[in-house]
C-alpha cells in the first residue's frame, strides 16, 4: 500500500461551528433590519467570509461601500469570536476524535482544510490543535472553496499528491472543491447535500480507517 493522507474540513466534520456562524450572521442580518432565512443560512456553510456576507446582503450588496463590507464582514467575526469561546473538547462531533486519533496511530498524516480563518482558535478550544500534521487555514490561500487551493496546500504540506489524498467534507463546495484538485473525498452529514461523494458517512462514527484504502484503488 502506497501512503495517503487524510485532509478533514474542520465545521460540520470535525466540529460544529455552523450554528455560531449562523448565530453571527442572524445578529448582523438583524441589525442591518434584513431578513436571514433557512436557504441564506445553508448558503454561507463552507464558503468564505466575503462571500457569506454577499449572500446575507443579497440585493443590498451595491449599497454597500467595500469599506462598508469589511466593516460589516469584521463585526460578524467578533461576533462569532466570542461565540465560539463556548466550545469545549465536548463540543466534537461523534466519532471524529477517535477517527483521528485511529489514522494518527496507523501513522497516515493528517491535515486540517478549512475555508475559515479562525480554524486555529477552534482547534485550541478542542484541545486537537496537536493532532494534525498540518493545518490550512483561510490565511492560506486566496481563492476558496469551491477552488481546490486549500486542500492542494493541505496535500503539498503533507508531502503527498493530490491523488494519494482523502477529503472529508460536509458542504457541496467541498467536495467539488477535492474533485477539483484530484482528490478522493467522503461525504459527511446530509446525503442530499454531498451527494457525488466517493464515499458517504453520516458522521466518522460510521466508518473507519480501513475503509479508505480501497477508495484509492482503481
Ligand atoms: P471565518 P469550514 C467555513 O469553515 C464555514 O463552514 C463557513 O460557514 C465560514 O463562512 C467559513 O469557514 C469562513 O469562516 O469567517 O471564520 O473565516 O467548513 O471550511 O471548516
Ligand atoms: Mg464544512
Amino acid at each position: 500500500m502506497q501512503p495517503y493522507g487524510a485532509i478533514f474540513d474542520l465545521d460540520g466534520v470535525i466540529v460544529s461551528t455552523d450554528k455560531y456562524h449562523r448565530e453571527a450572521w442572524a445578529r448582523l442580518a438583524a441589525e442591518l433590519g434584513l431578513p436571514f432565512t433557512e436557504a441564506q443560512a445553508q448558503a454561507t456553510r463552507g464558503v468564505d467570509r466575503m462571500s457569506s456576507l454577499r449572500v446575507v446582503l443579497g440585493d443590498r450588496w451595491d449599497d454597500f461601500s467595500n469599506d462598508a463590507r469589511q466593516e460589516l464582514a469584521a463585526r460578524k467575526n467578533a461576533a462569532y469570536k466570542e461565540l465560539i469561546k463556548q466550545i469545549t473538547p465536548a463540543d466534537a462531533l461523534p466519532g471524529a476524535l477517535e477517527f483521528v486519533r485511529d489514522l494518527a496511530a496507523k501513522g497516515v498524516p493528517r491535515a486540517i482544510g478549512s475555508a475559515s480563518k479562525n480554524a486555529l482558535p477552534v482547534l485550541e478550544r478542542l484541545g486537537i490543535a496537536e493532532l494534525f500534521t498540518a493545518v490550512v487555514t483561510g490565511h492560506d490561500f486566496v481563492h476558496g472553496k469551491p477552488a481546490p487551493d486549500v486542500f492542494l496546500v493541505a496535500a503539498e504540506r503533507l508531502g503527498l499528491p493530490p491523488a494519494r489524498c482523502i477529503v472529508f467534507e460536509d458542504a457541496a463546495a467541498g467536495i467539488a472543491a477535492a474533485h477539483a484538485g484530484g482528490m478522493k473525498a467522503v461525504g459527511v452529514g446530509d446525503p442530499a447535500i454531498v451527494k457525488g461523494c466517493d464515499l458517504f458517512a453520516q458522521n466518522l462514527a460510521a466508518i473507519s480507517a480501513d475503509d479508505l484504502p480501497a477508495l484509492l484503488r482503481g
